[in-house]
């Protein structure tokens, strides 16, 4: 009989069960010090905690994003990683999407992320030491490749991950340009601040379906008419080399991109590690580990 080792961790955003159901946050945003030392600028820290995001006009030099995207386009040529299960195909083309754990991947993508200008940023705002919860590549490489439907990441990380409290940051380095036209992440500024729990069980193994078009975990029409209506919809353009940081309880979503320019980029996830996974809080099972990860080593 498996017993959990787990001390009672509470639910404090119950999420697929029968009704969609919203719950205010009830975490910090910025968990660090308002002036703690680090590339953030109070300011930018203080508009951080009002929208939910920051955005970063050139996080890398342009030198650098070319080192980044050969090894991004090296990455979806070897046959190794289409036939490894970290790689997600797009439904129609079968190109390849996503790959997951790209920072063990590639030692290069793992230096990306012991940079300060992005480790120093996700420490500044979760005010601790910090591991990877998830690292993928999105290739969205154009002609069609489809987008993500409206979510709260933190929905599937609380829900499918065990991840207890809104203490995790994400952030998108834009590996080529992100066009107004080519499916670039779009943000509701100011959701973060509620957590909008959706209706409807988690299937087993979900994650096959969800990471090409999720289903469990997505919000309700009126449920995102309420929180556009309230917030708005931000769209992100920037060069390659550009950056958005946005906390893990953001509304978010991208469009299809069917111009001929790809839209790809690096998305790396920092959780503090005061908020280490336990176990998922509304699915049957676990998730693979490099979606959720279970190695809680800080990023030195
Ligand atoms: O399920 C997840 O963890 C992933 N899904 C999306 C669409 N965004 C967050 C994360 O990469
Ligand atoms: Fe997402």
């Amino acid at each position: 009989l498996a017993t959990s080792t787990q001390t009672h961790v509470p639910d404090l955003y119950p999420t697929r069960g029968d009704t969609e159901v919203l719950t205010p946050r009830q975490d910090p945003v910025v968990w660090g010090a308002p002036d703690a030392p680090g590339p953030i600028a109070p300011a930018d820290l203080g508009s951080f905690e009002r929208d939910g995001f920051l955005a970063v006009d050139q996080l890398i030099a342009d030198d650098e994003v070319a080192v980044y995207r050969d090894e991004l386009n090296r990455l979806i040529a070897d046959p190794a990683i289409r036939a490894d299960d970290r790689s997600i195909v797009e439904p129609r083309s079968q190109e390849i999407r996503s790959v997951f754990e790209v920072h063990r991947i590639s030692e290069v993508f793992a230096r990306l992320v012991r940079d300060e200008r992005v480790v120093g940023r996700a420490r500044q705002i979760l005010g601790s030491d910090v591991y990877v919860h998830q690292s993928r590549i999105n290739v969205k490489p154009g002609f069609g490749a489809s987008g993500f439907y409206w979510h709260s990441d933190f929905e599937t990380w609380h829900a499918e991950d065990g991840l207890p409290r809104m203490r995790a940051v994400s952030v998108s380095i834009a590996l080529t340009e992100n066009f107004d036209t080519n499916g670039g992440l779009m943000i509701m500024p100011g959701s973060h601040k509620t957590f909008l729990g959706c209706a409807g069980a988690t299937p087993k193994d979900n994650y096959k379906k969800s990471l090409q078009m999720q289903d469990a975990g997505t919000p309700s029409d009126e449920g995102l008419t309420s929180l556009a209506s309230e917030h708005g919809i931000k769209l992100f353009t920037g060069r390659a080399g550009s950056a958005t940081w946005f906390d893990c309880n953001c509304m978010h979503g991208s469009g299809d991109n069917i111009t001929p320019f790809p839209r790809s980029n690096v998305f790396i996830v920092f959780n503090s590690v005061e908020n280490t996974a336990v176990e998922p809080f509304a699915a049957p099972v676990r998730r693979p580990e490099y979606i959720g990860a279970r190695d809680f080593t800080p990023v030195r």
